[in-house]
This record gives C-alpha cells, structure tokens and sequence, in this order.
C-alpha cells in the first residue's frame, strides 16, 4: 500500500495545532481498520494535551482498529510525560502496523518507540515523506538538536529587492492576499521581532502573542498600538525591569548594537522557541547569520530608485561571490505577489 497520500493528510491535520503545540511538535495520526477503511483520525491539538495518536485511538470504543494500521508523522512516544507512552495505547489496541514520518529527535524517545512496537510484534515502516514531515517540525527538531531558538525572517519587496523609498514610504508593496498569508505565517512562530526603527517609521499593531522588540535607547513611545497586545519583551541598553505589562531586558551592547546573541539565547530561556523577524534592512541583515529560513514576499513592482531602502542592508562586499548563498525551497502565489521561502546554504 502507498502510505504518502495518508501521510500527507497526517501533515494537514497536524497543522490544526499550529501555534498552539509549542514547545511540543505537531503531530497528526490516521488509523486503518484490517481492510484499509479510514476509521480515525486526530491530531496534537495543544501543548498539554492528548498526543494525536492518542487523540485518534481514544474516539474508537468498539475495538474497529484490531489488526489494523496506524498513521502518524513523528515515532510514537515511549516515555511517561503529561500522558503515557503512545507506544503502549497502539500495543494494547490491537494495531498490527505502524507507519512513520519521520524518528523523534527528543532523546528520551529518539528510537525507543519503535522498539518497543517491534518487540511488540508491530510492523514498523519507517521515513514516509520524511522530508516533508522534518520540515513540518522544523522548529521542534532544531529546539531539540541545538537548544537554540529557531528564527525566520519575513519580508516584502518590490521586484527590485526594496522594502520603502528613501523617505519610509513603505505602505503597502504587496497586495492584501499577502497580507493575510503573513498573518498564518505569524501564527507559526511563538513570538515576533521588531526594532525601533520600523515602530517609529510605522507605528504597526502586529497582533501577536509574545512581541520582541529591540530599543536600544527606549525611544518609542510605550503607548504606541504595538505595545498594546501580547506579552512585551523590550530589549534595550539600561532598564532591566517589569514594568506597566511590559518585560524591560537589559542587554550587552556589541558592535555599538544590542547584542543578538545575548538576545536569542535570553529568548529561548524565556520558552520562546521560534520568532519571526518582522524588520527592516539592518536587523534583517544583522540576524542573517543566525537565521533559518526567510519568507520573502515579491510585488510586481519596480521602484527604480537605488536610494529605496533594501530588504538586506548590512555589508559592503566587492566581489559577488562574497554574497549570502540560499536554496529555494518553495514558490507560492498569492495573486498579484509571489512568495520565495527558502533556507541558507550553511558555508
Ligand atoms: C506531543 N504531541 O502528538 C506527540 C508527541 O510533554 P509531553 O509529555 O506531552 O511529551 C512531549 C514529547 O512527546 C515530544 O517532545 C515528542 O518527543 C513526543 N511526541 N508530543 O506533544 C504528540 N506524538
Ligand atoms: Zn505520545
């Protein structure tokens, strides 16, 4: 039996709980009776909450799945957590066959669930779709692999690789299809990351759940619409403090900048494993080195005007060969723009 519609449809319900599982992975489970007829599905709706095979098998009371298989985009889990292991519900169930994405990289799974269901007598398929299932968890695994934060950027540019004209006129290059995309992007990621700069040039609301913004010397205004949503974390050169709803952090200044290292590394401690940089030219070049994937929306239009701001604006180079190399991962269209997303090629 070919297995990679079904997981590709694991994938979709995993992303139900986008924005939701974090620090936990999404995951989405299809359970097959004897004879291949779909009679479950579920997924990882919360972090907390019920893994999705768990989620899939629990709505099934009259043991349909006997002699069946399981679906499910990341190995069943071995470990007593917030619920038990995974591996041992599919034992007890009946379930003659398991097909998986992709391993876990939590090193307290990591390969033990699949043991545990061969020793059990379980059939094991192992790395359908893996590629897209590592992707769907990207975050997850380099949380998992690194201890670090993951981070993207996100930008939008005209054909010319401009985010505004020379004087900050910026609103809006691309259309409102693009709008709305950047806001499921948002969703993906625990917080965003902005600077001073883009507050004061335009006073953006940036709906979102956890903010990081960077303001070295607190010029905004702290009544300004960003600040008046989502948990505020405020890096800046002096004030370590909460304050009036607001996380004021202290940072080490490098480079005559905040530093971003410091920055990442205080983030993840604070739980917040992925940001999104929503910015301009200068911290999109600054964080560059330390960025895992970039969306970049492109209007069709031309500013024709080399003093229009870039959407990199960081370094100067002589040799085109000094440039930053990436590999284009997708392309998608959201009517009149494009969105590039693609990852650095690691030198
Ligand atoms: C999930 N959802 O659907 C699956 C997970 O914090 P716990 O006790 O819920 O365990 C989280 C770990 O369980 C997670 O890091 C991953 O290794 C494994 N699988 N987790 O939250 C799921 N299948
Ligand atoms: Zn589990």
């Amino acid at each position: 039996m070919q297995y990679n519609l079904l997981m590709k449809k694991c994938i979709d319900l995993a992303k139900q709980g986008e924005g939701l599982t974090s620090p936990n992975p999404l995951v989405g489970c299809i359970v097959l009776d004897k004879d291949g007829n779909e009679i479950s599905n579920g997924y990882h709706h919360k972090y907390g909450e019920n893994h999705a095979e768990r989620d899939a098998l629990l709505k099934l009371h009259n043991g349909e799945e006997k002699g069946g298989t399981l679906i499910v985009n990341l190995e069943p889990c071995s470990h007593f957590g917030k619920t038990p292991p995974c591996a041992d519900l599919i034992i007890e169930r009946g379930i003659k066959k398991v097909v998986i994405g992709m391993q876990d990289v939590n090193p307290i799974v990591a390969g033990n669930g699949i043991r545990k269901l061969k020793k059990a007598g379980i059939e094991v398929i192992e790395n359908v779709l893996a590629d897209e299932c590592k992707i769907l968890n990207e975050i997850f695994i380099k949380n998992m692999i690194k201890q670090e934060v993951f981070v993207a950027i996100k930008t939008a540019t005209t054909l010319d690789g401009k985010i505004a004209t020379y004087n900050g006129s910026s609103k809006w290059i691309t259309s409102e299809n693009s709008r709305e995309e950047v806001k499921k992007i948002r969703n993906r990621y625990d917080a965003i990351m902005t600077t001073s700069s883009t507050i004061l040039a335009d006073n953006p609301t940036m709906q979102h759940r956890k903010k990081i913004i960077l303001d070295r010397t607190l010029k905004t205004n702290l009544e300004s619409p960003i600040y008046k949503n989502g948990e505020i974390y405020l890096f800046n050169e002096s004030l370590d403090m909460f304050e009036g709803g607001i996380n004021f952090i202290k940072s080490p200044i490098k480079n005559n900048k905040l530093d971003l290292k410091f920055i990442l590394k205080k983030a993840y401690e604070l739980g917040i494993k992925s940001i999104l940089v929503e910015s301009g030219g200068h911290l999109n070049g600054e964080i560059l080195k330390y960025t895992d994937k970039i969306y970049h929306f492109i209007a069709p239009k031309i500013t024709g005007d080399n003093n229009s701001l870039s959407c990199f604006n960081f370094q100067q180079i002589d040799n085109i060969n000094d440039s930053y190399n990436f590999k284009i991962a997708q392309t998608d269209i959201f009517g009149p723009d494009i969105l590039l997303t693609y990852y650095p090629i690691l030198k």
